[in-house]
């Protein structure tokens, strides 16, 4: 290498390696904050430290609970929540570990708030407690904030927050929010969006769970793009909406173009449309099961008249309000229940009133050996079982089973393994209740 090139080379090396910084956090108490010391620093002046220095730094934590106290409400990370102004990653300082490490508000104001241009990720995190329900003027977004910014979210969790209007869970607003192996539960808005909000933002959820989130509208996920686009923002796999509950839309309200595959609805309520509620924008859901959900009003999927979109491989197994005019239909392999609601029928392959019991779905939510709760097939005498149509790049179910040549409807694929009990007979069964 020439000498003039390998100096330039050199310092275009120390430039990248000498900008980002790694800040372990030594212990979990909250002090006014000061300089992030080797051996003193809370998270908080990790926070600030990572802030004033350029470059995706990352903070390490460990295994422990690290609990927000200092009140009053600023944009600096000085009190309340903890303000991101520059790219970060925070993770466990084992990063192998299958552990979580907690950041928990316990004042009144949320946990984090991702400022604009930011990218945040977080790996086996837990973020909880945030609580804006005094607040008047910032009242979205009550574990986390993220405006024009963007927050990927792996193995983590956004637990028990609360946003006086919405997205009890997360907020987000012109944003890229991506889920993996997440779980948003038992967050709370008053408003919009119990467990995520997403304002003209895009969402990548994958093995991710939105479970007991309570709104008004949209109890586990409420997404809004007001402008028309052409792209499918809102993109769910493999992926679980289970008792959230809401007045209108329990698990999903929507306006703006969303995809659901491999997917389960089971357990959510709300006084109308128990599971998903489209009321603008295009929809559309491949093997994907509803079920066991509850409306007042005794629907489970509400399809507007100026929603396009379709339907396919999946299982209702309830009611909808399929509003003709919008051009969302079936595009076969789908199963529906009595009463035939959500006009399936034309297509190849769709299976019309059938009684629920005849799927032999486990009335008991489980994992089954895959990372989101879902229902499995009991019996090989499913109608479920080889009813859905090939859809060649989607090879797998929702437990990232594989899909064989003649895919069974709804989120998951039958095993044989997962037959074991049906082939008991009563006298066994009766055996093992003794025997408890
Ligand atoms: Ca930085
Ligand atoms: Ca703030
Ligand atoms: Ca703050
Ligand atoms: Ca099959």
């Amino acid at each position: 290498m020439n000498k003039l090139y390998s100096v330039i080379f050199m310092s275009v090396l120390l430039n990248e390696t000498t900008f980002a910084d790694t800040f372990i956090v030594t212990h979990t108490s909250d002090p006014p904050p000061q300089v992030c010391e080797v051996d003193d620093c809370s998270l908080r002046e990790a926070v600030k430290a990572a802030n004033n220095n350029s470059g995706t730094d990352t903070i390490l934590l460990q295994n422990e609970t690290y609990a927000l106290i200092l009140t009053g409400l600023d944009d600096a990370a000085n009190v309340g929540d903890l303000d991101i102004l520059d790219d970060l990653i925070i993770q466990l300082v084992d990063a192998s570990s299958t552990n979580l490490f907690t950041i928990e508000s316990n004042v009144d104001d949320r946990v984090l708030d991702v400022h604009p241009g930011v990218d945040l990720t977080i790996h086996n995190g837990q973020i909880k407690g945030g609580d804006l329900s005094i607040q008047f003027l910032a009242t979205n977004g009550g574990g986390i904030r993220v405006m024009n910014a963007s927050l990927f979210l792996n193995n983590s969790q956004i637990v028990s927050n609360l946003a006086k209007d919405d997205g009890g869970g997360i907020y987000a607003f012109q944003s890229i929010i991506q889920l993996e192996n997440t779980r948003i539960a038992e967050n709370i808005a008053a408003e919009k969006g119990g467990g995520l909000m997403l304002v003209q933002s895009q969402l990548q959820a994958e093995n991710s769970t939105f479970e007991s989130n309570e709104a008004t509208s949209g109890g586990g996920l409420y997404t809004d793009w007001l402008l028309a686009n052409n792209q499918t923002n809102v993109r769910i796999f493999d992926s679980v909406f289970v008792t959230n509950d809401a007045d209108f839309g329990g698990g999903l309200f929507g306006i703006d173009n969303v995809e659901v595959v491999n997917s389960t609805f089971s357990g959510n309520l709300a006084v109308a449309d128990a599971a998903v509620k489209m009321n603008e924008g295009s929809l559309t859901m491949k093997y994907v099961t509803v079920i066991f959900n509850d409306a007042v009003d005794g629907v489970d999927v509400t399809v507007s008249d100026v929603v396009t979109g379709s339907i396919q491989n999946s299982i209702i197994s309830g009611s909808c309000k399929i509003l003709s005019g919008g051009g969302f239909e079936s595009n076969g392999g789908n199963i529906e229940s009595p009463g035939d609601t959500c006009e399936f029928g034309a297509a190849p392959q769709d299976l019309i009133s059938i009684n629920p019991r005849e799927l032999y779905l486990d009335s008991n939510l489980a994992k089954n050996e895959g990372l989101t709760l879902n229902h499995a097939i009991r019996s090989p005498f499913s109608q479920a079982i080889g009813n859905a149509i090939v859809i060649n790049e989607i090879t797998t179910d929702q437990r990232s089973k594989p899909r064989d040549s003649m895919p069974d409807s709804g989120a998951i694929e039958a095993l044989e393994t997962d037959f074991t009990l049906i082939f008991k007979n009563d006298f066994e069964l009766l055996e093992e209740l003794s025997e408890e």
